[in-house]
């Protein structure tokens, strides 16, 4: 076992996770031992990564900014990371449009199975729409208040992503702009920051197969009803179908602009990936992520220090493109009449603003869902149906959705650092020898 590479130990973790939530949920008093004795260490595991992502986005983009020398250069990262994070996700909602109309998933579904997911969904649709209506209340320009703090404690505290992003910018810009001999010590301090969270990434995920058998058996034993999901296998299959391709489209664009060969980038960043889908968070999945992109794939620090996390807070291609195809399928099913190509255009927008209003955790993407049927004027005593719609599968779609997420966001830092000569041998030549040397 001990030489068998990470990525098929968390792969053996998830299998052997997802059978044993099987076979608890057909053991008597089964999903309370999950509950109370298994999912607590995926819950650890979470925690741990989360606990890491904010000292690590910190330092290294202190670091990265700090090193880039010349603050030309942080306007040029930043407009090439935007808008190639735009147009990807842009991609992205049209294919999720083009898949949902093409297969109509919706159409013609029996209204006794609508009877029974609306049974089946109780107060916690209300209580999503009721989180998404506090965001939709908030003004106009609310995003962009909230990414300037008031006190960068309380920023670190709660762990707001973007507030972080634009503290460390900040102190990375100063640093610039102060004498060199007053900047070093800070400088120094942030990078030996930056390496000792590298090393607890790398001892963290010693425990990866452990967690994610605790987190897939939890996900398993929480579908106590299957045959609503087989009736959603249609709608199911067009999100996933569409993240496949997605995908495809991310592995293009390392292929033809990264110039690496997408299998050798699909190895590299696969221990990211398989957490993103056990963890269904690309917050928490962040510092695995920064540590392949930097160490494996070979990414300079002060690009994927930037990339990554801003990534991970506004760019969810795989968020926007399940909200397209969620949006249009429960139209079909509850309110047909809404099916205009106009609304379908405002979809798009509306679709690109809610993945970036999209918080990196679980579930996120449904909540910010109501946004975009609201912006199309879905009728609001329709809501939580059409919310007990997708509900049942939503965990599932969820983790797909992250996978994508997390993929475009390493796939953008690829490109970024191609276009600025930041790309360089992988530190690390043997896929998993950093784990090993712990
Ligand atoms: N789970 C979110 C993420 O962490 C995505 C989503 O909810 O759509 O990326």
């Amino acid at each position: 076992m001990k030489k068998l590479a990470l990525h098929w130990k968390i792969l053996i973790g998830m299998a052997l996770g997802i059978l044993f939530g099987f076979l608890m949920n057909n053991v008597d008093g089964g999903k309370d031992i999950v509950s109370d004795w298994i999912a607590p260490f995926g819950t650890i595991f979470i925690n741990l990564l989360k606990l890491i992502a904010v000292p690590l986005i910190l330092a290294s983009l202190i670091k990265g900014v700090a090193d880039l020398k010349d603050i030309s250069k942080i306007k040029q990262m930043g407009l090439r990371t935007i808008g190639i994070y735009i147009a990807t996700t842009l991609v992205a909602i049209v294919i999720g449009l083009a898949i949902v109309n093409l297969v109509k998933p919706g159409a013609g579904m029996d209204p006794d199975t609508i009877e029974n997911i609306k049974l089946s969904f109780e107060t916690s649709g209300s209580d999503m729409v009721t989180k998404a209506k506090t965001t939709q209340d908030a003004g106009p320009l609310q995003a962009l208040i909230d990414i300037f703090p008031q006190n960068i404690f309380v920023a670190l505290g709660d762990a707001s992503m973007l507030q972080i992003i634009f503290f460390a910018l900040f102190v990375g810009i100063c640093l610039l702009l102060i004498e060199e001999k007053k900047a070093k010590p800070l400088i120094k301090f942030f990078d030996s920051l930056n390496e000792v969270v590298m090393k607890m990434v790398d001892l963290i995920m010693l425990f990866a197969p452990y967690a994610v058998f605790a987190l897939l058996a939890n996900v398993i034993i929480a579908f106590d009803d299957p045959e609503i999901l087989i009736k959603l296998v249609a709608y199911a299959a067009c999100v996933v179908g569409g993240l496949i391709l997605m995908i495809g489209f991310y592995l293009v664009l390392v292929k033809v602009i990264g110039k690496k060969s997408p299998l050798w980038f699909l190895k590299q960043i696969s221990p990211a990936q398989l957490l993103a889908f056990s963890t269904s968070s690309s917050a928490a999945t962040l510092p695995v992520t920064m540590e392949r992109v930097e160490e494996h794939v070979g990414v300079d620090k002060e690009v994927a220090g930037f990339v990554l996390p801003v990534g991970a807070t506004i760019n969810m291609d795989g968020t926007s493109l399940y909200q397209g195809i969620a949006a249009v399928f429960i139209m079909q099913v509850i309110w047909p009449e809404g099916l205009t190509f106009g609304n379908q255009m405002v979809i798009i927008f509306t679709a690109l603003l809610a993945s970036i209003g999209s918080a990196a955790v679980p579930s996120a993407g449904m909540v910010m869902l109501v946004i975009v049927l609201e912006s199309i004027g879905f009728p609001a005593e329709l809501l939580p149906i059409g919310l007990a719609l997708i509900f049942a599968v939503d965990r599932p779609l969820d983790m797909c959705r992250t996978t994508v997420n997390v993929t475009g966001d390493a796939t953008v830092s690829l490109l970024v650092a191609k276009s600025l000569g930041k790309l360089r041998e992988p530190k690390v030549k043997n896929w998993d020898d950093n784990y090993d040397k712990v």
